[in-house]
């Protein structure tokens, strides 16, 4: 599947539409959910166009991949979410019925998650 630079997260990433941004990096841009599960619901995304997981893990650089990796820990301690903990989560594809086709992890906090799969 090829990359469509009009999906909502690709705006985002060019300034069209706005997010509210919650942390940024080199690669990486984090900001909240419009949608939010739980009182912290923000997405965490690479700022390089891949469409899920499967694209960025196969052909993203490994410096891409480790500002991402990072991204994802510093936005949780940044929250404070490491001590009371939290969920993280990637939709891939038809079955995991994936919305926006730029890969976004999903970071879930304060709240009790026991039977919570979005
Ligand atoms: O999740 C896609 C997620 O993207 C869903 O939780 C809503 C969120 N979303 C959609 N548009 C926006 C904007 N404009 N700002 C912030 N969040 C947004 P998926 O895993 O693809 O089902």
């Amino acid at each position: 599947m090829g990359y469509d630079d009009q999906n909502i997260f690709a705006k985002i990433l060019r300034g069209e539409i706005p997010c509210d941004k919650v942390f940024e990096s080199e690669h990486a841009l984090a900001f909240r959910d419009i949608n939010p599960l739980a009182p912290v619901h923000v997405l965490v995304i690479p700022k390089g166009a891949y469409v899920s997981m499967d694209d960025f893990s196969a052909n993203a650089s490994d410096a891409e991949i480790a500002d991402y990796i990072r991204a994802l820990g510093t936005v949780a301690r940044e929250l404070d979410l490491q001590e009371s903990g939290y969920r993280i989560l990637a939709n891939h594809g038809r079955d995991a019925h994936q919305e926006v086709p730029h890969l976004h992890i999903h970071l879930f906090g304060k709240r009790d998650m026991k039977g919570m799969l979005p």
